[in-house]
Order: structure tokens, then sequence, then C-alpha cells
């Protein structure tokens, strides 16, 4: 995408010590920007009656970006919505993480485990392409009919978060063609700062692997300490590129406050059982149903 301009108004009132309003930009300078519509390329952005700035591109829906400023706590992430009608829509998992970590691999992965004993559908998320969708078909992982791809334009994480109508549509229609007991929704690629509505998903795995170094995990982001469940993948290149698995175990505790994750090599099925558990906890859980 050629110049998108993000300009985002905070309004926070959480647990740390920002306790001011401030407006910022990055990317582009907004000097032209006097509150109207602006144009850039194919983005405008505007400010809404909330007070928020919303922008607009890749047809996208309008959206506004959320501000983070901390990467928050394990312990205080978004309950289970305890309303959920999964008639409605299936139990949901949701699968985010940065470029290239294993969420499709991951998604082949808990298809081929689960998929003769529970009715699945799928739903993908790439920025241009149906690339990943189009990799589940070739790999058999569910019948074509079961698996949707969706193009989100150059913000991925506003599909998962700000803008999920992108994704509850697709989702909601296989849920009910396929009465569907489980859902996967596969993020775009997308930075530490991208994670999944609790709206959109009902278990929410953030993966990351090894091969970013192992001061992946204490950096933080409210994947790594909020998802239920932390996948730390392709730990078979960990000695190619220096990481120590030992510090990205002691980092992931600490920065999860204790909750849950998994080292994990997904295109060779280790680590891909006790995922499948944890998800088959959580659905057990919400939906009152037992494991098959
Ligand atoms: N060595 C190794 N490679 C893996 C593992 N899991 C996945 N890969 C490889 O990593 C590459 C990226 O995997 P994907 O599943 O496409 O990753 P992704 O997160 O879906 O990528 P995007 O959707 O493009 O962000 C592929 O070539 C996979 O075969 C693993 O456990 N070990
Ligand atoms: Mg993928």
């Amino acid at each position: 995408m050629a110049s998108h301009d993000h300009h985002h108004e905070h309004n926070h009132d959480h647990d740390h010590d920002h306790h001011h309003d401030h407006t910022h930009t990055h990317g582009f300078m907004l000097s032209s920007f006097h509150g109207g519509i602006r144009e850039t390329g194919n983005a405008s952005s505007w400010v809404g009656a909330d007070g928020k700035v919303y922008h607009s591109h890749d047809g996208l829906a309008p959206h506004s970006h959320e501000p983070i400023y901390s990467p928050g706590y394990f312990t205080r992430r978004a309950p289970p919505i305890l309303t959920r009608d999964f008639n409605d829509r299936a139990f949901t998992i949701g699968i985010g993480g940065p470029v290239g970590t294993g969420k499709t691999a991951l998604m082949l992965a808990i298809c081929k485990v689960l998929r003769e004993k529970y009715s699945l559908a799928a739903v993908t998320n790439d920025i241009f392409t149906k690339e990943d969708g189009e990799f589940l078909i070739k790999n058999g992982a569910l019948p074509e009919e079961r698996i949707r791809a969706v193009e989100t334009g150059g913000c991925p994480h506003a599909a998962i978060r700000e803008d999920i109508s992108i994704n509850l549509g697709p989702l909601e229609e296989l849920s009910k063609l396929f009465k569907a007991d489980l859902l996967l929704c596969e993020s775009g690629g997308d930075n530490l700062a991208a994670n999944f509505s609790r709206e959109l998903a009902d278990y929410i795995i953030y993966i990351i692997d090894v091969s970013g170094g192992d001061k992946i995990p204490r950096k933080g982001g409210p994947g790594i300490t909020q998802a239920d469940l932390l996948v730390i993948n392709k730990t078979d290149l960990a000695a190619a590129v220096g990481a120590d698995l030992a510090v990205m175990e002691r980092d992931a505790m600490r920065m999860r406050d204790g909750g849950p994750f998994v080292f994990a090599q997904v295109k060779h099925g280790l680590g891909v059982e006790e995922i499948v558990n944890h998800i088959l906890q959580a659905w057990e859980a919400a939906t009152g149903n037992n494991r098959h």
C-alpha cells in the first residue's frame, strides 16, 4: 500500500501511567489535517461523532484503531462472553501472530486432529490474496466448501479487532451451513500489537516462532500477554538462529503472569495435541458439551 496514514485519538483510563488524552500520528505528517476528510491515496480519514479518528481503505468499512499503551495482563484479559449463542456462530478459535510464524500450519494441524469427530469450518485472512485459504484447500484440511478466504487490505488487525464484520459474516454462514461445532479464524500476519477481539474469538491463540529471536516474548504486546494460549513455534530452528528456549520460557511465564504457553513444531506435529487439548477444554467450559 502506498501512503497509509494512521491518526489515532487516545482516550484511555487504564491501569498505567498515561493519564492524559493525546493524539499521535505515525507514518506521514498530518499537517494538512484539520478535522475534515483527508484523502491519502486510497485512504481517507476523518473525525467521527465519538471524537475518534476513523479511516477507510482497501474496501474495509470505516474503522478507528484503539490505542494500545501497555501490553496488558493475562489475568485481566477480556473474559469469555457468557451470553454467546453458539447456534448463531459456533465456538470460534482465533489464531493470530506475526507474519510467517505458522498460523496456517496450525490451522491445518488442528483440522487434521479434530475433523473426524467435529464439524469444522475455517476462515483465513490475508491482506491481498486468498493464499492461505487455497493452501488449506490444497492440503485437504477440510472439504473446500468449509473454507473461506477473506482479503482484508492493509490493516489485518482491523479485521480481527475493530471491524470484525468482514469475518463474522462468513463465520456465521459456515457455522449454520455445516452445523459447526468449532470454527477456526486465521488473522492475517501482523505486528505484535494485533490481537483478536473477544467479540470474534471465544478462544484466542497467539503464535510466534523462535526465528525472530528469543527476545520476542518479553517485548510483549496484547497477543503475547493476553491470548488464551501462546504458542512458540519452530523450536526445531532454535539452534540455527541462536534462540535460547529457556529465555523464551522464562519471559513467556513472566509476561503472561502464568498464563499457558506451548512450545511447538507445528509442521512436525509436535505440541499440536497439547494445543488441541487447551482448545477442547475451553470449548467444553463455554458450551457445556463434553468432548467426543
Ligand atoms: N521449521 C519449521 N517450519 C515451520 C513450522 N511450522 C510452520 N513452518 C513453516 O513456516 C512457514 C510459514 O508457515 P505458515 O503456516 O504459512 O505461517 P503463517 O503464520 O500462516 O504465515 P502468514 O499467514 O503468511 O503470516 C511455512 O514454510 C511453514 O512450512 C515448524 O514447526 N518448523
Ligand atoms: Mg497464514
